[in-house]
């Protein structure tokens, strides 16, 4: 690879796994690594919290009814309502004093979710995310920029924590002041870049603005997560900044970024199993399903002290496989969530995912800065999609505005089965995302 050329190689000795024994156990190894963690989990979260043994007796659940991996089948799910009620630290199972470290969700609505770490909890999550930064090709030797936000937000501290584990030399940048971001890129030789997918769209987008090019920067690879992002907004950031870019997912009450990462192979991401159980399920019945089909996704923790979740429902919908996997690693893997259960919008009675409306807008050459508005009028509903032109688009579409109107809407239509109202508007005039990008405005909500 071109950048290969410019990063210099010589004399390091490429490590393909963080921890390769943890990584490449055979499946029966894993299972068996599992089962054993999950009983003495089980014991330990239904000794020490008298929220959760309120709601296994309420299941009639007890400890001698837990025995094997399966039986975890009977166990009650934990809901995002359960932490609300349990607010701060009712699902607490060490003693404040041998906590270290709280972070917590960026929710907008109702409380936030706070998670509590013990050393040993921050070790363990730290060591996912090195794991995930060696499978995207990072070695001691690198430079990660980490640009995700820096505070109560897992992102910034997850990924930071990763790099050091790893000996990388860490840039803890926090998001915006994007063209600083490019300025300490350049100077200081970042290697790897950690932030959103949509920051790091507009980090290249700022690049190519400041008049410069992937040549003129060292990056080689980038891991983004914390929002869904497209197959199609992969191949715009690869491009814009000559990078190969990888998936990293996570959630605060598992944890935070590296539950589960990318490999070279980039086809999904394996999950560390052996610190969380995976499993998908109906989000309608609850109904355990079987790997290989559209779920969502659930975790139990499986070694955590402070906070750990048994049968967390994540409302994330994915497939999980496992199908061998060229990089060597055994890990179960996810494919890239389509949004979460709650993301999905319903307008006129149809199913519309904010990723759909992405894929069509890469795929027939347009920027990734989007907003869907949703709103209702009388009984019915409104979609509009503003959709902002390049500069290049912009010069050349003059007249031809309609016809390349008509032509999105029908590529719409044949996505989602319903018509939006389309509008294509001047560079810029999409508000760019540092962080999460807030790409759906439902005004429905409004008039609840
Ligand atoms: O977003 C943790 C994180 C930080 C992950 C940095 C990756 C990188 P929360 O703020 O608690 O934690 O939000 C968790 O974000 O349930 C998903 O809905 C969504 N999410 C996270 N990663 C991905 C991803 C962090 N790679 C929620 N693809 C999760 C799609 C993702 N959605």
């Amino acid at each position: 690879m071109e950048k290969d050329k410019k990063y210099n190689l010589e004399g390091v000795t490429l490590k393909k796994f963080f921890q390769e024994e943890l990584e490449t156990m055979e499946t029966a190894k894993i299972k068996a690594v599992q089962e054993e963690k999950f009983l003495k989990q089980f014991k330990f979260v239904y000794g020490n919290n008298a929220y959760y043994r309120k709601l296994c007796d309420k299941k009639g659940v007890g400890l001698d009814d837990v025995k094997c991996m399966a039986d975890i089948a009977k166990l009650p799910f934990l809901t995002k309502a359960d932490l609300r009620e349990a607010y701060p630290d009712g699902l607490l199972c060490k003693p404040l004093a041998d906590c270290v470290r709280i972070q917590s969700t960026s929710g907008t609505t109702g409380k936030r979710v706070v998670a509590y770490y013990t050393q040993h909890d921050v070790d363990l999550w730290e060591e996912c995310c090195a794991r995930a930064i060696v499978a995207a090709g990072g070695t001691k030797e690198d430079v990660v920029q980490v640009a995700y936000g820096y505070g109560l937000f897992t992102g910034g501290a997850g990924l930071h924590g990763g790099s050091h584990k790893l000996g990388s030399l860490t840039l803890p940048m926090s998001s915006g002041n994007t063209e600083r971001q490019i300025q300490f890129m350049q100077d200081l030789g970042s290697t790897i870049l950690c932030c959103t997918p949509s920051y790091a769209a507009y980090i290249g987008e700022k690049l190519h603005e400041m008049g410069f090019t992937p040549d003129d920067i060292k990056l080689k690879a980038g891991i983004f997560g914390a929002e869904p992002w497209t197959e199609e907004m992969r191949q715009n950031i690869q491009n814009s900044l000559g990078i190969k870019a990888y998936d990293i997912y996570g959630l605060t009450e598992i944890s935070g970024p590296g539950v589960a990462f990318e490999c070279e192979e980039q086809t999904g991401m394996h999950i560390n199993e052996d610190h969380f159980y995976a499993e998908t399920i109906d989000p309608e019945t609850g109904e355990v399903l079987p790997e290989g089909s559209e779920g969502e996704l659930v975790f139990t923790s499986l070694d955590k002290e402070a906070f750990p979740l048994l049968r967390y429902r994540t409302r994330d919908l994915t497939v999980l496989t496992r199908e061998k996997c060229s990089c060597g690693r055994t890990f179960v893997k996810m494919k890239k969530p389509k949004g979460r259960s709650d993301d999905m919008l319903i307008i006129r009675g149809v199913n519309v995912f904010p990723s759909q409306i992405e894929t069509v807008l890469l795929k027939q050459g347009y920027t990734p800065n989007y907003q869907i508005i949703v709103d209702r009028i009388g009984n019915e509903d409104t979609f509009d999609i503003n959709v902002e032109l390049s500069e290049e688009q912009f010069r050349k579409i003059g007249d031809d505005v309609d016809i390349a109107n008509k032509n999105l809407t029908a590529a719409f239509v044949q996505m989602l089965g319903i018509r939006p109202r389309v509008h294509l508007l001047a560079p810029k005039s999409v508000v760019r995302s540092e962080g999460k990008a807030v790409r759906v405005i439902d005004k429905r909500k409004l008039h609840d």
